[in-house]
Protein backbone atom coordinates (compact mmCIF):
# COMPACT_ATOMS: atom_id res chain seq x y z
CA UNK A 1 0.00 0.00 0.00
CA UNK A 2 1.52 3.30 -0.91
CA UNK A 3 1.42 6.14 1.52
CA UNK A 4 -1.16 8.01 -0.34
CA UNK A 5 -3.80 4.94 -0.15
CA UNK A 6 -2.47 4.85 3.72
CA UNK A 7 -3.15 8.56 4.56
CA UNK A 8 -6.62 8.59 2.89
CA UNK A 9 -7.69 5.51 4.44
CA UNK A 10 -6.19 6.67 7.95
CA UNK A 11 -7.88 10.22 7.24
CA UNK A 12 -11.43 8.36 5.86
CA UNK A 13 -11.47 6.71 9.28
CA UNK A 14 -10.43 9.38 11.35
CA UNK A 15 -7.15 7.28 12.49
CA UNK A 16 -5.69 10.54 14.40
CA UNK A 17 -2.39 8.98 15.27
CA UNK A 18 -1.89 6.75 12.02
CA UNK A 19 -2.17 10.34 10.16
CA UNK A 20 0.18 11.97 12.16
CA UNK A 21 2.59 9.04 12.24
CA UNK A 22 2.15 9.06 8.29
CA UNK A 23 2.82 12.88 7.50
CA UNK A 24 5.66 13.03 10.03
CA UNK A 25 7.14 10.69 7.65
CA UNK A 26 6.53 12.39 4.60
CA UNK A 27 7.84 15.71 6.20
CA UNK A 28 10.78 13.53 7.30
CA UNK A 29 11.14 12.35 3.90
CA UNK A 30 11.30 15.80 2.23
CA UNK A 31 7.74 14.60 0.47
CA UNK A 32 5.84 17.45 -1.62
CA UNK A 33 3.20 18.23 1.24
CA UNK A 34 0.93 20.64 -0.92
CA UNK A 35 0.88 17.99 -3.27
CA UNK A 36 0.06 15.68 -0.49
CA UNK A 37 -2.39 18.11 0.73
CA UNK A 38 -4.23 18.47 -2.64
CA UNK A 39 -4.02 15.35 -3.96
CA UNK A 40 -4.67 12.95 -1.07
CA UNK A 41 -5.77 14.60 2.45
CA UNK A 42 -8.28 16.91 1.03
CA UNK A 43 -10.43 14.86 -1.29
CA UNK A 44 -9.86 11.78 0.90
CA UNK A 45 -11.33 14.63 3.91
CA UNK A 46 -14.25 15.34 0.85
CA UNK A 47 -14.70 11.53 0.44
CA UNK A 48 -16.03 11.57 3.91
CA UNK A 49 -18.83 14.12 3.56
CA UNK A 50 -19.82 11.97 0.37
CA UNK A 51 -20.17 9.26 2.60
CA UNK A 52 -21.97 11.51 5.06
CA UNK A 53 -24.57 13.02 1.95
CA UNK A 54 -24.89 9.19 1.48
CA UNK A 55 -25.94 8.49 5.13
CA UNK A 56 -23.29 6.06 5.29
CA UNK A 57 -21.24 8.08 8.12
CA UNK A 58 -22.82 10.41 10.73
CA UNK A 59 -21.02 13.70 12.49
CA UNK A 60 -18.81 11.81 15.01
CA UNK A 61 -17.32 9.81 11.89
CA UNK A 62 -16.74 13.52 10.17
CA UNK A 63 -15.54 14.96 13.02
CA UNK A 64 -13.28 12.25 13.78
CA UNK A 65 -11.88 12.61 10.39
CA UNK A 66 -11.45 16.40 10.75
CA UNK A 67 -9.04 15.92 14.22
CA UNK A 68 -7.27 13.60 12.35
CA UNK A 69 -6.90 16.39 9.24
CA UNK A 70 -6.06 18.72 11.60
CA UNK A 71 -3.59 16.90 13.84
CA UNK A 72 -1.51 16.88 10.19
CA UNK A 73 -2.30 20.37 8.76
CA UNK A 74 -0.51 21.13 12.71
CA UNK A 75 2.03 19.26 11.68
CA UNK A 76 2.85 20.73 8.14
CA UNK A 77 1.66 23.89 8.84
CA UNK A 78 4.55 25.30 9.78
CA UNK A 79 7.08 24.46 6.62
CA UNK A 80 3.97 26.51 4.74
CA UNK A 81 4.99 29.14 6.84
CA UNK A 82 7.73 31.56 6.23
CA UNK A 83 8.84 34.15 8.80
CA UNK A 84 11.46 36.95 9.68
CA UNK A 85 9.86 39.26 6.93
CA UNK A 86 8.11 42.39 7.29
CA UNK A 87 4.49 41.54 7.17
CA UNK A 88 3.18 42.40 3.70
CA UNK A 89 -0.56 43.80 4.84
CA UNK A 90 -2.46 42.70 7.90
CA UNK A 91 -5.96 40.56 7.33
CA UNK A 92 -8.12 38.84 9.64
CA UNK A 93 -10.24 35.55 8.66
CA UNK A 94 -13.07 33.65 10.50
CA UNK A 95 -15.56 31.57 9.41
CA UNK A 96 -19.01 33.22 9.65
CA UNK A 97 -21.66 33.49 11.87
CA UNK A 98 -23.06 30.11 12.46
CA UNK A 99 -20.58 27.99 10.65
CA UNK A 100 -18.10 25.81 12.87
CA UNK A 101 -15.88 24.16 9.94
CA UNK A 102 -12.89 25.30 10.24
CA UNK A 103 -10.04 23.74 8.60
CA UNK A 104 -10.14 25.20 5.16
CA UNK A 105 -10.38 28.70 6.92
CA UNK A 106 -7.18 27.62 8.59
CA UNK A 107 -5.37 26.30 5.60
CA UNK A 108 -6.10 29.83 3.88
CA UNK A 109 -4.83 31.17 7.30
CA UNK A 110 -0.85 29.33 6.77
CA UNK A 111 -1.09 30.15 2.97
CA UNK A 112 -1.88 33.80 3.73
CA UNK A 113 1.18 33.59 6.65
CA UNK A 114 3.09 31.65 3.96
CA UNK A 115 2.72 34.30 1.62
CA UNK A 116 3.99 37.22 3.72
CA UNK A 117 0.70 38.37 5.62
CA UNK A 118 0.24 39.44 9.33
CA UNK A 119 -2.90 36.90 10.30
CA UNK A 120 -5.39 37.74 12.76
CA UNK A 121 -7.60 33.94 13.12
CA UNK A 122 -10.84 35.00 14.55
CA UNK A 123 -11.80 31.22 14.70
CA UNK A 124 -15.69 30.38 13.83
CA UNK A 125 -18.58 31.88 14.52
CA UNK A 126 -17.82 35.23 13.78
CA UNK A 127 -20.11 38.30 13.35
CA UNK A 128 -19.35 41.04 12.26
CA UNK A 129 -18.43 43.55 15.55
CA UNK A 130 -15.73 40.31 15.43
CA UNK A 131 -14.77 41.61 12.28
CA UNK A 132 -14.78 44.90 12.66
CA UNK A 133 -12.84 44.82 16.20
CA UNK A 134 -10.25 43.18 13.92
CA UNK A 135 -10.33 45.99 11.33
CA UNK A 136 -9.60 48.29 14.16
CA UNK A 137 -6.49 46.33 15.39
CA UNK A 138 -5.42 46.98 11.86
CA UNK A 139 -6.41 44.04 9.26
CA UNK A 140 -7.30 46.02 5.80
CA UNK A 141 -8.74 42.48 4.64
CA UNK A 142 -11.55 40.92 6.17
CA UNK A 143 -11.47 37.10 4.70
CA UNK A 144 -14.73 35.16 5.55
CA UNK A 145 -15.46 31.77 5.21
CA UNK A 146 -18.43 29.25 4.65
CA UNK A 147 -18.99 25.95 3.96
CA UNK A 148 -22.62 25.76 4.58
CA UNK A 149 -25.80 26.82 2.24
CA UNK A 150 -27.10 28.16 5.52
CA UNK A 151 -24.16 29.88 6.61
CA UNK A 152 -23.16 31.74 3.72
CA UNK A 153 -25.88 34.62 3.54
CA UNK A 154 -23.70 35.41 6.95
CA UNK A 155 -21.39 37.41 4.73
CA UNK A 156 -23.93 39.65 3.08
CA UNK A 157 -23.74 41.56 6.43
CA UNK A 158 -20.41 41.80 6.60
CA UNK A 159 -20.03 42.49 3.27
CA UNK A 160 -22.46 45.15 3.31
CA UNK A 161 -21.01 46.72 6.97
CA UNK A 162 -17.79 47.68 5.33
CA UNK A 163 -19.17 48.15 1.64
CA UNK A 164 -18.60 52.19 2.57
CA UNK A 165 -14.95 51.52 3.57
CA UNK A 166 -12.55 52.38 0.69
CA UNK A 167 -10.35 51.29 3.07
CA UNK A 168 -11.51 47.55 4.01
CA UNK A 169 -11.87 45.15 0.95
CA UNK A 170 -14.12 41.52 1.90
CA UNK A 171 -12.98 38.26 -0.23
CA UNK A 172 -15.01 35.50 0.34
CA UNK A 173 -14.18 31.98 -0.05
CA UNK A 174 -15.94 28.09 0.69
CA UNK A 175 -16.93 24.71 -0.74
CA UNK A 176 -20.42 27.05 -1.26
CA UNK A 177 -19.05 30.05 -2.65
CA UNK A 178 -18.49 31.24 -6.24
CA UNK A 179 -17.69 34.43 -8.14
CA UNK A 180 -21.27 34.92 -8.57
CA UNK A 181 -22.56 34.70 -5.05
CA UNK A 182 -19.13 37.34 -4.20
CA UNK A 183 -20.78 39.68 -6.88
CA UNK A 184 -24.08 39.40 -5.58
CA UNK A 185 -23.21 40.22 -1.97
CA UNK A 186 -20.94 43.19 -3.23
CA UNK A 187 -17.41 41.51 -1.99
CA UNK A 188 -13.95 42.60 -3.05
CA UNK A 189 -12.97 39.10 -3.91
CA UNK A 190 -13.52 35.57 -4.41
CA UNK A 191 -10.98 32.83 -3.96
CA UNK A 192 -12.01 29.24 -5.08
CA UNK A 193 -9.27 27.62 -3.00
CA UNK A 194 -6.41 28.29 -0.14
CA UNK A 195 -3.70 28.87 -3.15
CA UNK A 196 -6.23 31.04 -4.71
CA UNK A 197 -7.04 32.97 -1.64
CA UNK A 198 -4.13 34.96 -2.09
CA UNK A 199 -4.72 35.86 -5.10
CA UNK A 200 -7.69 37.14 -4.51
CA UNK A 201 -6.67 39.60 -1.29
CA UNK A 202 -3.35 40.70 -2.91
CA UNK A 203 -5.14 41.59 -5.91
CA UNK A 204 -7.96 43.79 -4.31
CA UNK A 205 -4.63 45.11 -2.33
CA UNK A 206 -3.64 46.46 -5.90
CA UNK A 207 -0.34 44.05 -5.56
CA UNK A 208 0.09 41.78 -8.66
CA UNK A 209 -1.61 37.96 -8.45
CA UNK A 210 0.34 35.13 -6.94
CA UNK A 211 3.86 35.65 -5.79
CA UNK A 212 4.59 32.28 -7.11
CO1 LIG B 1 -19.80 19.38 7.90
N1 LIG B 1 -20.79 19.62 6.26
N2 LIG B 1 -21.43 19.71 8.94
N3 LIG B 1 -18.73 18.97 9.47
N4 LIG B 1 -18.47 18.81 6.75
C1 LIG B 1 -20.02 19.60 5.01
C2 LIG B 1 -19.56 21.01 4.64
C3 LIG B 1 -21.06 18.98 3.99
C4 LIG B 1 -20.82 19.37 2.52
C5 LIG B 1 -21.08 17.43 4.14
C6 LIG B 1 -22.05 16.80 3.21
O1 LIG B 1 -23.24 16.77 3.52
N5 LIG B 1 -21.62 16.24 2.08
C7 LIG B 1 -22.39 19.52 4.55
C8 LIG B 1 -22.84 20.90 4.05
C9 LIG B 1 -23.98 20.83 3.04
C10 LIG B 1 -24.31 22.19 2.57
O2 LIG B 1 -24.71 23.03 3.30
N6 LIG B 1 -24.11 22.39 1.28
C11 LIG B 1 -22.07 19.55 6.05
C12 LIG B 1 -23.04 19.54 7.07
C13 LIG B 1 -24.49 19.36 6.62
C14 LIG B 1 -22.72 19.69 8.43
C15 LIG B 1 -23.68 19.74 9.64
C16 LIG B 1 -24.95 20.57 9.43
C17 LIG B 1 -24.01 18.26 10.00
C18 LIG B 1 -25.00 18.09 11.13
O3 LIG B 1 -24.77 18.49 12.24
N7 LIG B 1 -26.11 17.45 10.80
C19 LIG B 1 -22.78 20.33 10.75
C20 LIG B 1 -22.83 21.86 10.79
C21 LIG B 1 -22.00 22.44 11.92
C22 LIG B 1 -21.89 23.94 11.80
O4 LIG B 1 -20.99 24.44 11.15
N8 LIG B 1 -22.81 24.67 12.41
C23 LIG B 1 -21.43 19.86 10.28
C24 LIG B 1 -20.38 19.57 11.14
C25 LIG B 1 -19.14 19.10 10.74
C26 LIG B 1 -18.06 18.65 11.72
C27 LIG B 1 -17.99 19.49 13.00
C28 LIG B 1 -18.32 17.20 12.09
C29 LIG B 1 -16.79 18.70 10.79
C30 LIG B 1 -16.03 20.05 10.84
C31 LIG B 1 -14.86 20.05 11.80
C32 LIG B 1 -13.98 21.26 11.59
O5 LIG B 1 -13.98 21.94 10.58
N9 LIG B 1 -13.20 21.51 12.64
C33 LIG B 1 -17.40 18.59 9.41
C34 LIG B 1 -16.66 18.23 8.24
C35 LIG B 1 -15.26 17.71 8.45
C36 LIG B 1 -17.21 18.33 6.93
C37 LIG B 1 -16.59 17.89 5.59
C38 LIG B 1 -16.62 16.35 5.55
C39 LIG B 1 -15.17 18.33 5.32
C40 LIG B 1 -14.96 19.86 5.39
C41 LIG B 1 -13.49 20.16 5.24
O6 LIG B 1 -12.81 20.43 6.22
N10 LIG B 1 -12.97 20.02 4.00
C42 LIG B 1 -17.57 18.59 4.55
C43 LIG B 1 -17.69 17.81 3.25
C44 LIG B 1 -17.00 18.51 2.09
O7 LIG B 1 -16.32 19.48 2.24
N11 LIG B 1 -17.24 18.00 0.92
C45 LIG B 1 -18.75 18.87 5.38
C46 LIG B 1 -11.52 20.18 3.71
C47 LIG B 1 -11.17 21.67 3.59
C48 LIG B 1 -9.69 21.81 3.30
O8 LIG B 1 -11.91 22.16 2.49
O9 LIG B 1 -13.30 23.66 3.97
O10 LIG B 1 -13.83 23.40 1.49
P1 LIG B 1 -12.85 23.47 2.59
O11 LIG B 1 -11.82 24.66 2.29
C49 LIG B 1 -11.21 24.82 1.04
C50 LIG B 1 -12.00 25.72 0.08
O12 LIG B 1 -13.40 25.69 0.31
C51 LIG B 1 -11.38 27.05 0.22
O13 LIG B 1 -10.01 26.76 0.49
C52 LIG B 1 -9.93 25.60 1.32
C53 LIG B 1 -8.65 24.87 0.97
O14 LIG B 1 -8.65 24.44 -0.37
N12 LIG B 1 -11.79 28.00 1.23
C54 LIG B 1 -11.58 29.32 1.01
C55 LIG B 1 -12.35 27.85 2.45
N13 LIG B 1 -12.50 29.03 3.04
C56 LIG B 1 -12.03 29.97 2.18
C57 LIG B 1 -11.93 31.37 2.28
C58 LIG B 1 -11.38 32.06 1.19
C59 LIG B 1 -10.96 31.40 0.05
C60 LIG B 1 -11.05 30.03 -0.06
O15 LIG B 1 -11.23 33.39 1.17
C61 LIG B 1 -11.40 34.12 2.34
Amino acid sequence: MSIDDELWDAIVFGERAVVARLVQAAVDNNADVVELLNVTMIPALREVGNQFSAGEVFVPEMLSSAKAMQGAIDIIGPLLTKSGHKPIAKVCIGSVQGDLHDIGKNLVAIMLRGSGFEVDDLGVDCRVDDFEAAVDRGAEVVCLSALLTTTRDAMRPVADHFSNRDDVKVVVGGAVISQEFADEIGADGFGLDASDAIRAVRECLGLAGNPG
